[in-house]
């Protein structure tokens, strides 16, 4: 199962993680979502209907975009 990191410069505290976790995990096929204050990245773990394109972009809408 694809495993993509992503780097998110917005990750500022816990609620953030906890933010993009919650949102993330909700989109279809995202099987595990990892998030850290310490590094600013977002380790997602995902089959389809889930794609890079679809994280990317659900990352952007709820203001975390990746860089
Ligand atoms: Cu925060």
């Amino acid at each position: 199962m694809p495993t993509t990191t992503y780097s998110v410069p917005n990750i500022s505290c816990g609620h953030c993680v906890h933010t993009i976790q919650s949102e993330l995990i909700e989109l279809e096929g995202v099987k595990d979502v990892r998030a850290s204050v310490e590094t600013k990245m977002v380790v997602v773990t995902f089959e389809p209907p889930a794609d890079e394109s679809k994280i990317k972009a659900l990352l952007a809408e709820i203001n975390y975009p990746a860089e």
